[in-house]
């Protein structure tokens, strides 16, 4: 028992060493703690962080899809004490509805402060949450007919409860859908809608964070058609009232399916991440979006998900086409102007090693998988050794088709 604590105080101050060295380093650099593709499942589908049991560090949850064997799951990830690997420590239940897409949203729906996974389908809705000594266990399950697009979670009213916010088809015209923005109330047994927005265009992404500080979290759409550029929609919602918070933000980055919001001691941030492989970050000045960062990477960005998954740690997860997950690391509050420096840096590369538990065991790879995977990444890749075929490269993105189309929902 002794030799074991020896052991565990050993590789815990070996990690801290590490992580020390790493941020006394000039300037800030971003470490790259883990890039696998595919990951799990054929297609990922989003990705988000919280703290789901309350240690005070987020859990990453990543959305997936598979298709030969259909099903949906939920994995949460959560960084390993000792080593500092994110590792997988639960997977749900399939969640499939046939012909259906699936969606998550991580709030804290049901009480304050505790975050719970929320997943909806079509018709479908699943409530997950960590309980002490039980772990992880479904809260709650709903039957709805909202069909939503994208959703978020956010709390409108500042009531200290998220809401649920939806992107749902308000009409059907000729060529596009034309998406309006729904707040609902998650309940114990129901889903009640609280309040229906503008009709806005085609939704691609919503996101919902507390721009301005005064606690009531604000709503933003990214709306664009196809794969054009886009622009962000940024709203305050209490009750019926919807008030338009700046004016529209155009962006360049192609299509943006990837958008979440963080606020922090410099302000806010909204952090968005395109089809083209634009990672942009923009601040909030108070009356419209300034950008701040940017990142290219030649991997086509869905979704976008930044947290403390470390206790002295800052950490960006990214997914990208149709199924890898990238996880990038740098110091703990490092400042934006650090961070966009770093971002602008090219990333260190190191061990791309996954964590424990990540690799797909045989029975989960896709058929098309292994090293006749179209989209698969060179070098960094667990299931795409280094060859022949296959060479390593010294920095991310570079041997990645930018693919058509993310992955059906
Ligand atoms: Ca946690
Ligand atoms: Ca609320
Ligand atoms: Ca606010």
């Amino acid at each position: 028992m002794q030799q074991t604590l020896k052991t565990f105080i050993l590789l815990t101050m070996v990690f801290l060493g590490a992580m020390a060295a790493l941020a006394r380093a000039e300037g800030i650099e971003l470490e790259q703690r883990m890039r696998v593709a595919p990951f799990l499942m054929e297609g990922l589908l989003q990705v988000a962080s919280g703290d789901l049991d309350g240690d005070g560090l987020c859990e990453l949850v990543v959305l997936g899809r598979d298709y030969t064997e259909p099903q949906v799951l939920v994995h949460v990830l959560k960084a390993d004490t000792e080593s500092g690997e994110l590792a997988q420590v639960w997977q749900s239940p399939n969640i499939l509805e046939e012909r259906s897409p699936a969606h998550l949203a991580v709030g804290a729906f049901l009480t304050q402060g505790r975050r719970l996974i929320l997943v909806l389908t079509n018709n479908r809705a699943e409530l997950y949450g960590w309980e002490e000594k039980q772990g992880y266990r479904r809260q709650a399950a709903y039957t709805h007919n909202i069909a939503p697009g994208e959703v978020t979670a956010g709390d409108l009213d500042g009531d200290g409860r998220d809401e649920l916010i939806v992107a749902r088809v308000a009409k059907t015209g000729l060529k596009h859908y034309y998406e309006q923005l729904l707040v609902y109330r998650v309940e114990e047994d129901e889903l009640v809608l609280l309040s229906e927005g503008p009709v806005l265009g085609n939704i691609r992404a919503v996101a919902a964070g507390d721009l301005d500080g005064d606690g009531r979290d604000e709503v933003l759409a990214e709306v664009g058609k196809a794969s054009a550029n886009g622009e962000i929609h940024i709203y305050s919602n209490e009750g019926a009232k919807w008030v338009r918070r700046a004016e529209p933000v155009t962006l360049a980055d192609g299509a943006v399916y990837g958008m979440t919001v963080t606020r922090g001691t410099e302000g806010s941030f909204v952090y968005t991440a395109s089809e083209q492989g634009c990672l942009h970050i923009f601040r909030w000045t108070g009356s419209g979006l300034q950008a701040v960062a940017e990142k290219k990477v030649n991997l086509s960005l869905y979704s976008v998900a930044p947290g403390g998954f470390w206790a002295d740690h800052w950490g960006l997860a990214l997914l990208y086409y149709p199924n890898g997950l990238w996880v990038l690391a740098g110091p703990a509050n490092p400042g934006i102007m650090a961070l966009e420096e770093a971002l602008a840096a090219k990333t260190k590369v190191d061990s791309a090693e996954p964590a424990q538990g990540l690799v797909p065991s045989e029975g989960s790879m896709p058929e098309t998988g292994g090293e006749d995977a179209p989209l698969s990444v060179g070098g960094q890749a667990e299931a795409v050794p280094a060859g022949p075929d296959n060479p390593g490269v010294d920095g991310p993105g570079e041997t990645v088709t930018a693919p058509e189309a993310v992955p059906q929902k």
